[in-house]
């Protein structure tokens, strides 16, 4: 009964002149505390970071504490792929035979580092790529910079990752294989992080920050796109908003990200590449973020703080976007910025 009334609940949005029905969002259940999730292909199961005793522990005050899961949208089917270290971003190869995720698994012998605060990532994170019952582990990368943030394109052909030297974060690809490795952005201002590959898996959608800003709370961010040869870098907002953590929707125009609104809310945000002013999503007094989307574009899943205390008590949401339309079926080219 509880689940039909939640069902039956809309909020309708009034933005740029149209009304969407947004549906109420679910918590996950019997999955523990949660940051970053993503789907697979199936639109069913889920990748994520899951808090798991079993992980070493962060340490007071620091990110961290988390493994490497995957459940489905419902809650069940629940697998832990890696039992030591600690674990970050994590993604599903297109055919679903594998995933690539983040870990200090061969590093515990290095400081632990605090996953959110960038003057002290860990640099023991490195690459693995593996099937997904764990098996079959490759690691990618073996070396004292931070990797991290890692996703796959939509063909399958490139993993593309942040990676932080001597402070500094760009953008860097490489082959499923590890080979052909080649740094994407060279900038030493720009903090550039989360990429991920459009539909035509050439084109990286990501977010920068910049050092020079890094004293303004909250920092400025601005969402890009770029080449994943480093070149047609296209800037997509214009503000001193805090744009973070796009994800790019199936239709290759709109992603979703993250804005502070009055109180000190994050909320998430839909926005379109080619510009105009983004379709507010999620109506919640507290933390909500790390948006993605479902590949056939119907679902957006999130993190919600159900604490009192900022980002307290994170974890993992569903919401029935299916009214915005944002499925592959409406994929048309990545649009030039035009507002
Ligand atoms: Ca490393
Ligand atoms: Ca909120």
């Amino acid at each position: 009964m509880k689940k039909l009334i939640s069902l039956a609940i809309f909020i309708l949005v009034q933005n740029n002149g149209y009304a969407i029905n947004i549906q109420q969002a679910y918590q996950i259940p019997n999955i523990a505390e949660s940051a970053e999730a993503y789907y697979a292909p199936d639109s069913i199961h889920i990748i994520a970071q899951v808090q798991d005793e079993t992980a070493q522990e962060p340490g007071p005050g620091k990110a961290g504490g988390a493994l490497t899961y995957i459940f489905t949208d419902q809650g069940t089917d629940i697998f832990r792929v890696n039992d030591h270290g600690q674990d970050a971003c994590s993604f599903f190869f297109p055919d679903m035979s594998k995933i690539v995720w983040t870990s200090t698994r061969d590093n515990m012998d290095m400081p632990l580092g605090n996953w959110s605060d960038d003057s002290d990532y860990p640099q023991g994170s490195e690459l693995y790529i593996s099937n997904l019952d764990g098996s079959n582990i490759k690691r990618l990368t073996n070396n004292e910079y931070y990797e991290a943030e890692v996703s796959v394109s939509p063909d399958g052909e490139w993993i593309v990752f942040g990676r932080q030297i001597q402070g500094n974060m760009d953008l860097w690809k490489m082959r499923s294989d590890g080979s052909e490795e080649q740094q994407i952005t060279f900038t030493e201002d720009l903090q550039e992080g989360a990429p991920f590959y459009l539909p035509d898996s050439k084109t990286i959608l990501y977010r920068a920050w910049r050092n020079s800003e890094k004293n303004i709370h909250p920092t400025p961010m601005t969402v890009f796109t770029i080449h994943h040869d480093g070149t047609h870098r296209t800037q997509r907002t214009f503000d001193d908003d805090m744009n973070w953590a796009p994800y790019p929707a199936p239709d290759g125009k709109h992603y979703v990200f993250v804005r502070i609104v009055e109180g000190f809310n994050w909320e998430i945000f839909l926005g379109d590449l080619s510009g105009g002013e983004p379709t507010r999503l999620t109506y919640n007094p507290s933390f909500d973020g790390f948006p993605a989307l479902s590949p056939d574009g119907t679902k957006l899943i999130f993190s919600r703080s159900t604490g009192e205390r900022f980002m307290a008590g994170l974890y993992t949401f569903v919401m029935d976007v299916s009214s915005l339309n944002l499925g592959p079926e409406n994929y048309q080219g990545i649009p030039d910025y035009s507002p």
